[in-house]
């Protein structure tokens, strides 16, 4: 026995509220589906990790570099962590202390950019992030930013607009990824065009990182010089971020990381995304990429067969957006008529949307979830036919086919444990 013992209370009775809270949301997500498409369920190792002393330690720098004392065991996760994250993304450089992912892109911005500079990113309205240069975020306010969308008969980027406007613009950085995005992200255009007009090109894989980790979409590497990614969508890690780049670029964005925009990384987070990394390098995980995007595909399908208006048609990875225009009912309407019927996704602007972002015309849904939790085909059928009748129900405000449509759900929903709860 070590001089480790297990006699302090545990949340349940130190904090019966909280305690409470929590089991209410372990039984809030095992009752539900989650479609949300930037939402997942982390296996109970991540969960321990995230939950563990290492959130108790300060560590301001980086491994070897800090400016307090006590890093033996702290300095062996964040290398852990690093060097997982270059094997698996195949990168030089990794950094794994950004917050989230908002703060991951300001630290490129910081890295490099002066207040003024000219910048480029997807509009947020066409399936772009808000730290992509949106006027209402600071990378919108600091910087000069352009923007660019996807065509309105195709729902696909225009690549010869991206071309022009950056042509045009000369913009320092140019992001690529997004938000709502149905459709494989071009990283090799993307980069021609970088390239062409002096650009550093700034992958944000945020929504697809666990695609590219398992093979289901392709690398932006050898393509975008520096990517930036959240870990907890389909990586399926805890909240956190990494930054990932060349060689050349690593100074610079370490830097602009810590001691630039943050202070001490969350250690907690940086074990919990270790131990997300280490999963994703497994063979079930390859499976599992591969599963979240045929799910996704059957779930599109099925609801172009009923009729469903899906932005650019389809989707090629995990992410489904609806333009429920042509179904005469409202985005937000929809979403929280199908979240009493216990189907949880968001109410999203399309492209060209002609509603208000708070009150927009479509919903936006994905797969990663539902199969971390191991439902395939027939749950995508089920629950295409349950969005199909839950809109119609949420057009007619008919309360109670939304419970006969939730007394379902859940009956599925609680075949399929969420990993980590129980
Ligand atoms: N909030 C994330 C999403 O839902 O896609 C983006 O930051």
């Amino acid at each position: 026995m070590g001089p480790v013992e297990r006699a302090q209370p545990s949340v349940a009775a130190a904090d019966p509220e909280i305690a409470e809270l929590i089991t209410a949301e372990e039984h809030r997500q095992t009752d539900t589906l989650c479609l949300i498409p930037s939402e997942n369920h982390v296996s109970r190792a991540v969960l321990e990790a995230s939950g563990s002393v290492l959130t108790n330690k300060y560590s301001e720098g980086y491994p070897g570099r800090r400016y307090y004392e006590g890093q033996q065991v702290v300095d062996q996760v964040e290398e852990l962590a690093i060097r997982r994250a270059r094997e698996l993304f195949g990168v030089e450089h990794a950094n794994v202390q950004p917050y989230s992912g908002s703060p991951a892109n300001l630290a490129v911005y910081l890295a490099f950019c002066q207040p003024g500079d000219t910048v480029m990113g997807m509009a947020l309205p066409m399936g772009g992030h808000l730290t992509h240069g949106w006027n209402v975020s600071a990378t919108g306010k600091w910087f000069r930013s352009v923007s660019y969308g996807v065509r309105r008969d195709t729902g696909r980027i225009d690549f010869d607009e991206v071309r022009d406007v950056a042509r045009r613009e000369r913009p320092k950085l140019i992001f690529c990824g997004g938000t709502a995005i149905p459709r494989t992200i071009d990283f090799a255009a993307f980069a021609e065009i970088a390239d062409d007009v002096g650009a550093v090109l700034v992958a944000d894989v945020a929504h697809v990182a666990g695609l590219i980790a398992g093979g289901a979409h392709p690398s932006p590497v050898g393509h975008a010089p520096v990517i930036s990614t959240t870990t907890h969508k389909t990586l399926r890690g805890p909240r956190g971020a990494m930054l990932m780049s060349s060689e050349e670029h690593a100074k610079a964005l370490d830097r602009a990381v810590f001691p630039g925009l943050q202070g001490g990384p969350h250690n907690h987070t940086t074990a919990g995304i270790a131990v997300a990394l280490h999963e994703a390098a497994e063979a079930e995980f390859t499976e599992y990429a591969h599963r979240v995007v045929s799910n996704a595909k059957l779930l599109a399908d099925d609801l172009l067969a009923r009729g469903f208006d899906l932005v650019s048609g389809g989707t090629d990875n995990h992410l489904i957006l609806i333009d429920l225009t042509t179904k005469e009912v409202g985005g937000k309407p929809a979403a929280q008529a199908l979240d009493r019927a216990h189907v949880v996704v968001n109410y999203n602007t399309v492209p060209y949307d002609t509603r208000k972002p708070f009150d927009p015309s479509g919903i936006r849904l994905g797969t990663p979830a539902v199969t971390s939790r191991g439902m395939g085909e027939t749950e995508m059928r089920a629950i295409a036919a349950w969005i199909d009748r839950a809109v119609e129900a949420a057009k007619k405000e008919d309360e109670a086919e939304l419970k006969r449509i939730g007394d379902e759900v859940v009956e599925l929903s609680r075949a399929f444990p969420v990993p980590g709860v129980g």
